[in-house]
């Protein structure tokens, strides 16, 4: 660690278009915390920053669903993430906000002087957009139904039932997500980073450089760098965002993932007038913790960025964290499939440290775990509970018990071997912990804080002074006793500062227990055995966890299942006709109804709400007029199955025969849609 004299730690900038819950702690905010805790611990200087990312469609769409102007979203989820976070003791030097002026200067200017050395190109290009909402559209805001499995919530670049990666035209009945409008092509025009130029910087800084880097961000860059950059525009159309600094340049802004990482640097500069020893001295230490989702955004944009415009640091590393599911379920915002921060802040008062222990010990460092609510139960009451807290409360009661509360002295001449191993044992755990923490394994930190009160209870139970109490040779005993509670009383100090970078709360109660200062906390501490002072009176115990009982965790499972929102919500039926009067089975054998596949397609010249349809019926092919030109537009339709009334006479329209007739059915909002089989099914097939 020598090789660097400062740390600027950075945790992932959260979207301020909703409020955080635990994925986002296990993915970034937590492990950074850690981190920087351990390192404040170790007297680093450190500077730790955070701040919500304001800018960019999240917010837009936030917006138009709330039916608010974007500044609200932002003003409301900032807010409301700020103290999430700081409930759950992330202990950010800063918390920022992408739409302070200080920002949208140092982007602004950030851009300015790549464009000025020249690092853009300039480009036309025809994208989707969004013409009642007046914006163009980003693929992941166009949704329609994926033509692989008919998933009808499939996204533009991507379906997330099937797992096909989409583009916006292979999209059946596209639409945006904004306004609900069919997407039209426009031209427009950006500035793109050729990112392919900085391919040879990054393969020897990163590939080359970086080898020590987690497997699971090292294999995404490689992946990315085998597979060749693109450009790729660092401008978009937008009303919302930083205006880009060029005069010819209405309407456009900063495309999000080139403002936000750029927010770290200003956040630096609002936290100290010294933000340019952080961000520019080759002696700093920068480390970006974010999710996997990020990764190429980290590892491979903002550095190239940053080498474009010269003058920063680049990440000495990106621990990136894979992804927490919940129960066993992919975590989703939309679905209400997750657990919330604020509700486990109002649901378990005081009890943060509880869910940084268990978000820590099942962290998605390697790869997706999951979180559930009975692992939650079992690792506070066996871990923390039974032995963590129950090697600290034992140690309290009996100095209370057998040595009137206070440190009883250490008698050298009882010496065992017993107690030697407690000090070997320690700085072993010591020593590995550090090299896990420094090396972003925080389970493996974490499980050996653990162990290191596991040691501790061995320790009490081969002594058992309880039993020595009452045998005979008072004096003789009392000098095991007293050894025996010493170094126990070292252990418990110890383990708060073991403990501290992970469960802040936790290493306080029991500085105040053992009525010690905070400044005990400090990192050089731990290994000793002489925290706290022979004939020192200590507080009365107090339990630092107890077990959380059955009911209490039912009641968050059904929360959190009561809360799912289910998953395709169809739109209402318009209010229902009476049914109309019995036929006889005969009436409806007359009809004769078959699937069908509508093979071609197109508008009918002069007539608005119709299109000419081919469609095929496995024994021939029908030509259909039908009123649904308003609904869906030609290109959409082809492919897709239809039931037909195939023995419909004939009738002329717009000059057309029509053989035959589509059946549809209307939604409360007026859309027309297909009456269709669910499953694939051979043309010509009969409906009965
Ligand atoms: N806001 C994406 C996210 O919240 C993005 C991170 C920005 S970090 C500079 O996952
Ligand atoms: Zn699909």
């Amino acid at each position: 660690m020598a090789k660097f004299n400062r740390y600027l730690i950075t945790a992932a900038l959260p979207y301020a278009n909703g409020p955080v819950h635990i994925g986002h702690l296990a993915g970034c905010y937590l492990p950074a915390d850690i981190y920087v805790r351990y390192l404040r611990a170790k007297k680093a200087d450190v500077k730790f920053i955070g701040g919500t990312d304001e800018h960019g469609v999240p917010i837009l769409i936030k917006a138009l669903k709330e039916g608010v102007k974007p500044q609200d979203v932002v003003d409301k989820y900032h807010k409301i993430i700020s103290e999430s976070l700081s409930d759950m003791g992330i202990s950010f030097d800063i918390f920022s906000r992408t739409t302070k002026q200080i920002h949208h200067d140092t982007a602004a200017a950030f851009f300015k002087k790549m464009y000025d050395d020249g690092l853009f190109e300039e480009k036309e290009t025809e994208q989707f957009y969004d013409d009642v909402a007046k914006v163009f559209l980003a693929d992941r805001y166009i949704v329609g139904t994926c033509p692989k499995c008919g998933n009808p919530g499939a996204y533009g670049d991507q379906c997330e039932r099937c797992g096909t990666s989409l583009s916006p035209d292979d999209l059946i009945s596209p639409r945006s997500t904004l306004s609900d409008a069919v997407p039209v092509k426009k031209k427009t025009k950006h500035w793109y980073m050729p990112l392919q130029n900085y391919e040879p910087f990054l393969k020897e800084w990163l590939l080359e450089g970086h080898k020590e880097w987690k497997n699971n961000v090292y294999g995404q860059c490689k992946s990315w760098l085998d597979s060749g950059l693109q450009s790729r525009a660092m401008t978009r159309d937008s009303e919302w965002g930083i205006k880009v600094p060029l005069p010819d340049a209405d309407g456009k802004v900063l495309y999000v993932w080139f403002d936000a990482p750029i927010g770290y640097i200003s956040a630096t500069k609002e936290l100290t007038p010294n933000w340019d020893d952080y961000w520019c001295k080759e002696d700093t230490k920068l480390v970006h913790f974010i999710g996997k989702d990020n990764i190429v955004f980290h590892c491979i944009i903002f550095p190239s960025m940053l080498k474009a415009h010269g003058g920063f640091v680049l990440p000495e590393n990106v621990p990136a964290n894979e992804f927490l599911n919940i129960e066993g379920d992919k975590i989703s915002t939309s679905r209400n499939w997750a657990v919330w921060v604020h509700d486990y802040v109002k649901d378990f008062p005081g009890q943060e440290d509880i869910m940084r222990y268990v978000l820590c010990a099942t962290a998605p460092e390697t790869k997706d775990n999951d979180f559930s609510w009975a692992d939650f139960q079992q690792r506070n009451n066996s871990e923390l509970t039974d032995i963590y807290s129950n090697f600290v409360n034992r140690t309290m009661v009996l100095t209370h018990k057998f040595c009137n509360g206070k440190v009883p002295p250490f008698h050298m001449e009882v010496k065992d071997a017993a107690d030697d191993s407690v000090l070997s044992n320690l700085l072993e755990s010591k020593k590995k912990i550090e090299e896990s923490l420094e090396n972003y394994r925080f389970r493996e930190a974490l499980a050996e804080v653990i162990n290191v009160s596991r040691l501790g209870n061995q320790y009490l139970q081969g002594k058992a002074p309880w039993s020595l109490a009452s045998k005979g040779k008072q004096e003789e005993n009392q000098k095991l006793i007293d050894n025996c509670i010493h170094l126990c009383l070292q252990l418990t100090a110890n383990l708060a500062i073991l403990s501290n970078p992970f469960m802040p709360g936790t290493a306080k109660k029991i500085c105040h227990m053992l009525k010690v200062v905070d400044r005990m906390l400090e990192w050089e501490n731990a290994g000793s055995l002489k925290l706290v002072n022979t004939g020192y009176p200590m507080r009365e115990p107090e339990y630092l966890f107890t077990r959380i009982e059955d009911d209490k965790i039912k009641e968050q499972v059904e929360k959190l299942h009561a809360g799912l929102v289910k998953p395709v919500e169809a739109a209402p039926a318009p209010e229902a006709a009476p049914v109309k009067e019995d036929i006889q089975y005969d009436d409806f054998a007359k009809l004769d109804l078959r699937v069908g596949t509508i093979v071609e397609a197109e508008k009918v010249k002069k007539a608005d709400k119709l299109l000419k349809l081919l469609v095929d019926i496995g024994t021939e092919k029908r030509t259909v007029v039908s009123g649904i030109a308003l609904h869906y537009t030609p290109e959409e339709i082809i492919g897709k199955q239809v039931t037909l009334v195939a023995n419909l006479a004939p009738r002329k329209m717009k000059g057309i025969d029509s053989q035959g007739m589509i059946l549809m059915a209307e939604d409360a909002t007026g859309k027309l849609v297909f009456v269709n089989p669910d499953v694939q099914t051979a043309p010509g097939s009969e409906v009965r």
